[in-house]
């Protein structure tokens, strides 16, 4: 059965029963005073009490009054800056992921399988040809668009997606790169065909990043693989016979590079960083220390952030900080020998999306800080870290709608896309501070 839906649900006594859409903020892990208590185990464990930060204010919801700027524009308290919240495009529909070209242009998928161009402040009409067939159905469609590192002279896009079988009926995560030049898209090169098929419609996960050492990295969901407690171990997520619920290494062109972990192991594939995901729909690496972290969507409850390391089982189905749509164990516990913790996690969950981390200079307060977009929480939450530790976190913009995707641009302004459940046209927006504040 397939779900119109970003939103996480699963099938549980023969219907559908949707997580729970909090925004509360309780009970946020891993050590407030009020979260669940979690053993210290693994590496990467934030250790210190988080800082409960008041200085939230909510658009569209009760607290302060968002007074009106110039051009319409909301603005925003926060704790280190007042900011602007600034449409720069509008009328997408379910706006996935944001890119920025040396051009200034601006480059947005969209999920049911279009391209868009912004140049000069303007949504070009007609989207890109040239992109790949999509299965867009549920979660799935044109999902990343990342360019080359060296776009500016190879003119490579690379593009993830949920590829169709032949008779449309399964589809899995793909990657694709072609040259994007004259505004259309050629030399269409499919580099990754995931092992992780299914009839499903939901969890492709499908970030794509460049480690700037000649390797591309993405993420596979665990395409919804239904968790048991009895069989966990068992779960796809926890096999290194297939994709799901996995990080890739790759070479820029598919090939898989001879260091990864699990090369020349008989029951393993090649092309695994780590495992124990379930549905990671965020990725970035860190500009500065090289670290990879990821966020990943939990059950009801359990929204994770991680450091990702090679070889590593991050614990799907079999420990973790949720339980299932409902409200059953799905866990054996929150913590197992050999199993990485998250670094952090959200109960309730704030349904993670889009993961950047800041370096820009219009919020130099903020430089260091990851930022996570919430789609069922409708939030941009700000973690200040210390090294790999999340020392305290800010929830931004309560109630602004889906966050899909976080990036800042060349210009150092932090842009979400905002998406729309049922599918209505929505923006991407900018944040910009206001000097003086
Ligand atoms: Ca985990």
């Amino acid at each position: 059965m397939i779900r119109d839906s970003s939103r996480d649900s699963f099938p549980v006594s023969g219907s559908f029963i949707e997580s729970v859409e909090s925004t509360s903020g309780a009970r946020r892990g891993p050590a407030g005073s009020d979260a669940r208590k979690a053993p210290v185990h693994g590496r990467g464990r934030a250790a210190g009490g988080l800082v409960a930060l008041g200085a939230v204010l909510a658009l569209g919801a009760a607290t302060a009054a968002p007074a009106q700027a110039q051009g319409g524009a909301q603005v925003v308290e926060s704790e280190h800056y007042t900011f602007r919240v600034v449409t720069v495009a509008d009328g997408l529909q379910h706006p996935w992921s944001i890119a920025f070209l040396p051009n200034g242009d601006m480059l947005i998928t969209e999920r049911p399988g279009r391209l868009r161009i912004v140049r000069n402040g303007k949504l070009l009409p007609d989207p890109v040809p040239g992109v790949p067939p999509v299965r867009a159905q549920g979660q799935g469609g044109l999902l990343d668009v990342v360019p080359h590192p060296d776009f500016a002279n190879n003119r490579l896009l690379y593009l993830t997606y949920s590829k169709p079988n032949e008779d449309g009926s399964e589809a899995t995560t793909a990657v694709a790169r072609a040259k994007f030049e004259n505004d259309r898209l050629t030399d269409l090169e499919e580099i990754f065909v995931a092992q992780a098929w299914s009839r499903g419609g939901n969890h492709f996960g499908s970030r794509l990043v460049f480690d700037g050492k000649g390797h591309i990295l993405i993420t596979v969901g665990d395409r919804a693989a239904r968790p048991e407690l009895e069989t966990a171990e068992r779960h796809p997520a926890q096999l290194l016979t297939n994709h799901q619920g996995t990080v890739i290494r790759l070479y820029e062109d598919g090939r898989v590079p001879e260091d990864n972990p699990f090369v020349g192991r008989s029951d393993a594939l090649p092309e695994i960083w780590s495992y124990g995901h379930r549905n990671p729909q965020g990725l970035a690496l860190h500009p500065e220390t090289g670290d990879l972290w990821l966020n990943e969507h939990g059950p009801q409850g359990g929204d994770e952030l991680n450091l990702v390391r090679p070889g590593l089982n991050y614990g799907w189905p079999v420990i973790g900080y949720g339980v299932q749509y409902g409200g059953s164990i799905i866990h054996r516990g929150t913590a197992q020998e050999g199993m990485e913790q998250p670094v952090h996690y959200w109960v309730p969950s704030i349904a993670t999306s889009g993961l950047m981390i800041y370096t820009g200079d219009k919020f130099p307060a903020w430089r260091g800080n990851i930022f996570v977009g919430g789609l069922a929480g409708q939030q941009l939450a700000r973690l200040t870290m210390d090294g790999q530790r999340v020392v305290a976190e800010e929830t931004l913009l309560r109630g602004i709608g889906r966050i899909r995707d976080v990036r800042q641009g060349p210009d150092g302004y932090i842009y979400l896309a905002i998406d729309d459940r049922p599918g209505g046209l929505t923006p991407v927006v900018r944040l910009e501070p206001i000097p003086g504040f």
